[in-house]
């Protein structure tokens, strides 16, 4: 559903009780949150917002300290878009800031680069409303896919995928994909203090340890749009490394960087 169609009316009036209406045949009452984290992304979000369903409570469009029109691109496309400034740095960071912001009941992570798909959050929503805690996006499950995978970002998380899986007592088809989508709560079971690429990998990680309904939803990630991806494969993998080690040795991490920041210190949000 295009943006231009969102029942805005319904969606300030909506609030948890009301029926949202998700397709013709399914209605939810939780007020769903969408984080975006964004840096320098202006050129692809049209291609993301284009997606996202008319239903959603909000958007939460978290900015890496944007040097394009990142900020003006998303107020343009989706009014009524909750910016947050970030203040750390890294997608770990730019996502727990988002998290903290969001009012929603179900928080759905999507990326601003065009590789994700919109329509898909229906599939999530349905699974959590169905009884899932996490839901967790895979390209390799049946049914998923990526045309953005490069052939050792393929062979990394494969790799990485199969010790967490060994050592975790997981069995997930993917790893490092950040599509995903859960209950506010889980936040606080999961406690996440990481600041880059490894963000999914810690989740996936302790959603498992912490005992929660784990969920694997087929996903298909499209090309990134415009621009590169920020991700360097060997620094980011061995990144991913250490923090499965580290989880696995029971330590708990000091963080790279502050988890949430000050409450003087945080992102502004408007
Ligand atoms: N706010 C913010 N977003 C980031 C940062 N690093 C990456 N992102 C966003 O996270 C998403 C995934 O990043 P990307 O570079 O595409 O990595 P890849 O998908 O693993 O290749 C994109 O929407 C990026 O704009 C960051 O430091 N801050
Ligand atoms: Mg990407």
């Amino acid at each position: 559903m295009s943006s231009f169609l969102r029942p805005v009316a319904d969606q300030e009036s909506a609030t948890a009780g009301d029926y949202r209406p998700v397709t013709s045949h399914f209605a939810i009452t939780p007020p769903v949150s969408v984080v975006i984290p964004a840096m320098n992304e202006a050129e692809n979000l049209p291609y993301v917002f284009k997606t996202l369903p008319g239903w959603i409570h909000e958007v939460v469009l978290v900015d890496g300290n944007s040097t394009d029109d990142t900020v003006q691109v998303a107020r343009d496309l989706w009014p009524g878009v909750k910016v947050v400034e970030q203040r750390g740095k890294g997608k770990g960071d730019a996502l727990i800031t988002g998290f903290a912001a969001c009012t929603g009941e179900i928080i759905v992570m999507v990326d601003a680069d065009g590789s994700a798909d919109g329509n898909e959050i229906v599939s999530y929503v349905s699974a959590l409303v169905g009884g899932a805690d996490f839901a967790k996006g895979s390209r390799f499950a049946n049914g998923g896919g990526t045309d953005d995978m490069t052939p050792i970002r393929k062979l990394g998380n494969r790799v990485l995928c199969s010790i967490v899986n060994a050592k975790f007592g997981a069995r997930y088809t993917d790893l490092c994909y950040g599509y995903n989508a859960f209950w506010k709560h889980c936040l606080d079971e999961i406690a996440l203090d990481c600041a880059g690429f490894e963000v999914e990998t810690l989740m996936n990680i302790r959603v498992v340890k912490a005992g929660l309904r784990v969920q694997e939803i087929p996903s298909h990630e499209f090309v990134r749009i415009h621009g590169a991806s920020n991700l360097r494969a060997v620094r980011d993998g061995l990144r991913v490394l250490k923090v499965i080690l580290q989880e696995h040795a029971g330590r708990r991490r000091s963080p790279l960087r502050p988890a949430v920041a000050p409450a003087a210190n945080r992102g502004e949000v408007s």
